[in-house]
């Protein structure tokens, strides 16, 4: 499972938890995937993550935000973990006497700026520098790169191999990405490591920043490039990608329509992005085996669904025209085959509002209303109308209004009743078809 930063990976996690667990204890939730089930019993535990080098996800603590009172959102999360559930279904009654079925669920929160640094496995460190000095030279961006693009466009054409300048460079390259995502709602920003680190001590390769040049600076600055994309290769074997069978793409449209056109082509550039890395992925790690990089034959990836988060700010009308919308922004996605089954779902993970028919300017519209975090009035909202393909210029003169913090709705029996959510039961069915 895969998103930019504030995508809402941590809530989906949390509520497929708590949901699983709680269809495993007869609750009433998730009322497709209980259809599926047809009978069968099926009994769901949390389970240890094995042998994984990677951290486990906290389940308990981010449930525990979501069920105090008032309700309150997950931390922001600054690693990949992993999840994994042991589910056991029983026989069908003509089955009776068969041994039952058993599946270990693992979910691996994957953060998507990783993701991002696939396209880089085939990219020069020469064409990856102009096409990120040819973003950053925009009008829009100007004032959150200022600093890195003085001291860029002040380096010496012939500069030597000098650690300070290339520390310097890094330095200010790495804050510039900082505020390019947290001030200006970027996300096609690479290399994704910059802002979220892989696990452990940072690598004495790490200084490098986009460059052009043909000294020796150049040269250093290359060679680091090259050592980063080798580690981002070599992850790929690793069981934390190498060995996913289905891969959840989580997308927040709707804050990048309310962010503006800048943030909104960028987020649509990303996934684009990423889909296409997901496309070639398959490609990519089946050469891999092939010429013997892999120490164990590859999982195919067999299922991807590309879920766009929070869609409970908007009524249930709009949220065909936002899966569309997704639709259109992937670019038709991972490519529909007969291997890989692609879906588009608008989700809410962990639901906040409720529909209801506003009357405004004399008109009823399809609006919501639910509680902002740390107001007790229910605050009623009608951010716009959804467009089912990227927007023309009619739609950003008036841009989405408002994408308000709402306080998640209340979990039944402390979470033990499962999360309230939307769509969520649709996306683990299609995950889950073969399997029920
Ligand atoms: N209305 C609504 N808001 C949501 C939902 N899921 C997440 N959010 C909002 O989005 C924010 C980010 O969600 P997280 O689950 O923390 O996102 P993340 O992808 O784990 O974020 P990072 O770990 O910071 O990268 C939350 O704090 C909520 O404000 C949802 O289903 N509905
Ligand atoms: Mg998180």
């Amino acid at each position: 499972m895969t998103g930019l930063a504030r995508a809402g990976k941590t809530a989906f996690l949390t509520s497929a938890a708590a949901n699983l667990l709680a269809l495993g204890t007869g609750q009433s939730v998730l009322p497709g995937l209980a259809r599926r089930l047809k009978g069968r019993s099926i009994r769901v535990a949390l389970a240890p993550s094995g042998a994984s080098g990677l951290p486990r996800f906290d389940h308990q603590r981010h449930l525990a935000a979501l069920t105090q009172d008032p309700p309150a959102w997950p931390e922001r999360t600054s690693a990949a973990s992993m999840l994994a559930l042991d589910v056991t279904l029983g026989r069908e009654r003509l089955g009776i006497g068969l041994p039952s079925q058993r599946l270990r669920l693992e979910l691996l929160d994957y953060p998507g700026e990783w993701l991002l640094d696939l396209p880089l496995l085939r990219t020069s460190f020469a064409d990856w520098s102009a096409s990120v000095l040819r973003r950053l030279d925009a009008p829009a961006v100007a004032q959150h790169v200022a600093e890195f693009m003085a001291f860029s466009s002040a380096l010496p054409a012939g500069a030597p191999a000098d650690e300070a300048m290339a520390a310097t460079g890094h330095r200010l390259y790495r804050a510039m990405l900082h505020r390019l995502r947290d001030d200006a709602g970027l996300s096609l920003l690479q290399p994704g490591r910059f802002l979220m680190p892989a696990p452990g001590p940072e690598p004495a390769w790490t200084p490098f920043f986009p460059n052009l040049g043909t000294a020796g600076l150049e040269a250093l600055l290359a060679r680091r490039y090259a050592a980063y994309v080798q580690a981002v290769q070599r992850d790929l074997n690793e069981p934390m990608f190498g060995n996913l069978d289905r891969i959840v793409v989580l997308v927040d449209l709707l804050t990048a329509l309310h962010a503006g056109r800048e943030a909104f082509d960028d987020a649509a550039a990303s996934v684009a992005a990423a889909a296409r890395a997901l496309r070639w992925r398959r490609s990519w790690v089946e050469t891999a085996w092939a010429l013997g990089h892999l120490r164990r034959p590859p999982r195919v990836v067999t299922r991807v669904a590309f879920a766009a988060t929070k869609a409970d700010h908007v009524a249930d009308r709009q949220r065909g025209n936002l899966a569309a919308l997704l639709r259109n922004v992937a670019q038709g996605g991972t490519g529909e085959s007969a291997e890989v089954r692609t879906s588009y779902l608008p989700i809410a993970a962990v639901r906040c509002t409720e529909d209801f028919v506003w009357t405004l300017d004399g008109r009823p519209v399809s609006a919501v209303r639910g509680r902002r975090i740390g107001d007790d009035r229910m605050l009623r909202s009608y951010p716009g109308e959804v467009p089912d393909r990227p927007p023309d210029d009619a739609f950003w003169a008036y841009p989405f209004l408002q994408v308000p913090e709402f306080e998640p709705l209340r979990p039944p029996d402390a979470g033990r009743g499962g999360v309230p959510e939307l769509g969520l039961d649709t996306l683990l069915c299609f995950l889950l078809d073969d399997f029920l």
